[in-house]
């Protein structure tokens, strides 16, 4: 095997043997721990990505790399052809922790998406009785659910889409926080179910008004629609709270959990829902080879259990307040808006002297912080939540010397 010795290899690498899917900052890391990432040359940076809040428990932690390492010296990977020691203990444990009568492991993000869409139209045909092939989903505008067909057939993003139809048809797309909207679209009985982010992550980080879930959470109920929450990018003590949906007090019917539900450490997402939707799929008619699996399952356990031990939402709270306040202290002809919920923030950025947020971006990696824009000109601001107020500080004071050094 060949070794990397410069960031240049790496980067020359990827171009010339990976496809072209995905254009990342110039940055090649090679290690992490907690809140921070070295790159190859052995320069520490902020991670203020966290792997799209997929290491929200930060880099490496030992406990939930310990349980994957124990896991995988002594059972990997059965199939759910047999049953095995560890995945009932798993099952018992998440269903309690987030208060549902069942769960249904898969592996990303997007196959959670697809699998909360099969038991919501299963759902439909079995109870609700909606006339087979009728059932309708409604989702939102500017969405993000994943990269699978069906997933994006939902999509309103023309980068998402282009040329990768025909797509799954049995959506309606509505504006996000428009309850009129969503009160038009529930005005049909073959609607099965609504599908929303409680916060758009990819949009932007779009936060919905005050009582958007809360309300649309019972439009839905009064037309027996299943609410269905897309929280793998929201959910596990992001926000500042375990679920965003429990800043409104709302228990979606449908949730949909994924990224930090391992730490970073494994591809790990679940659905949970009660007897009444997730019985109706029956042996055969879904599942996943590695769904589950021993690793995932003591992973994810060790992961809930960090998140719980160290008190991670009270901290993304208390931190997300103090990191909104020192953002908008700065003074920069470059900064239009700062927006977020606990440890998901964004700043909006204006153009200026041509400079755009991928300009702001590399300054910061320059000093030693790492972020990503979404769209031209938003900037997100996740880092994992064991950030305390110290190195909140310290970070806010790259970004305050960054946008002064392109000013
Ligand atoms: C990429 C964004 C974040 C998600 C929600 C499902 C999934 C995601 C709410 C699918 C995934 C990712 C994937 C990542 C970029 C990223 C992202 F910028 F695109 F929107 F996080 F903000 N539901 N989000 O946010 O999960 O199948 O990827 O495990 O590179 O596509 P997955």
């Amino acid at each position: 095997m060949i070794e990397v010795k410069t960031s240049q290899m790496a980067m020359e690498l990827e171009d010339k043997f990976g496809a072209h899917n995905y254009h990342p900052l110039p940055v090649v890391l090679a290690k992490g721990k907690g809140v921070f990432m070295w790159d190859v040359e052995g320069k520490r940076y902020y991670d203020f990505l966290s792997a799209y809040s997929a290491v929200n428990q930060g880099h490496c932690h030992p406990r939930i790399v310990n349980a994957l390492v124990e896991q995988a010296q002594t059972l990997e990977l059965t199939s759910r052809a047999f049953y095995n020691n560890v995945l009932g203990v798993y099952e018992k444990f998440i269903t309690e922790y987030f208060g549902y009568q069942r769960v249904l492991p898969m592996n990303s993000g997007a196959e959670g998406d697809e699998t909360a869409l099969k038991l919501t139209r299963k759902w439909a045909y079995k109870v609700k009785g909606v006339p087979e092939n009728q059932a309708k989903i409604i989702c939102c505008l500017n969405n993000f659910h994943g990269r699978t067909i069906t997933v994006i057939s939902m999509s309103s993003d023309p980068d998402a889409r282009k040329d990768f139809g025909p797509f799954t048809p049995g959506f309606v797309p509505i504006p996000y926080n428009d309850l009129n909207a969503l009160e038009k679209a529930l005005d049909d009985p073959t609607v099965a179910g609504f599908l929303v982010e409680p916060i758009q992550g990819e949009a932007g980080v779009f936060v919905p008004d005050e009582g958007y879930l809360k309300k649309a959470y019972a439009l839905c109920k009064a037309k027996n629609v299943l609410f269905i929450a897309d929280e793998v990018q929201t959910g596990i003590a992001r926000t500042g709270k375990l679920l965003a949906c429990d800043w409104e007090d709302v228990r979606p019917d449908v949730l949909i959990l994924g990224k930090a539900l391992s730490g970073g450490v494994y591809p790990i997402s679940v659905v949970l829902a009660d007897d009444e939707i997730m019985l109706t799929i029956h042996p055969g008619e879904h599942g996943s080879t590695f769904g589950g699996n021993p690793i995932a399952a003591k992973v994810a356990i060790a992961a809930l259990e960090v998140i719980r031990d160290e008190k991670l939402a009270e901290n993304a709270e208390k931190m997300g307040i103090i990191f909104r306040d020192e953002l908008r202290k700065i003074h920069s002809p470059y900064i239009e808006l700062v927006r977020g919920k606990g440890l998901l923030n964004a700043v909006v950025i204006k153009p200026f002297n041509g400079k755009t947020a991928w300009d702001v971006c590399l300054k910061m990696r320059d000093n030693g912080l790492l972020a990503k824009p979404t769209h031209d000109h938003i900037i997100r601001f996740a880092p994992p939540l064991v950030i305390n107020e110290e190195q909140i500080h310290e970070a806010v004071e790259i970004i305050k010397k960054s946008l002064a050094e392109l000013s």
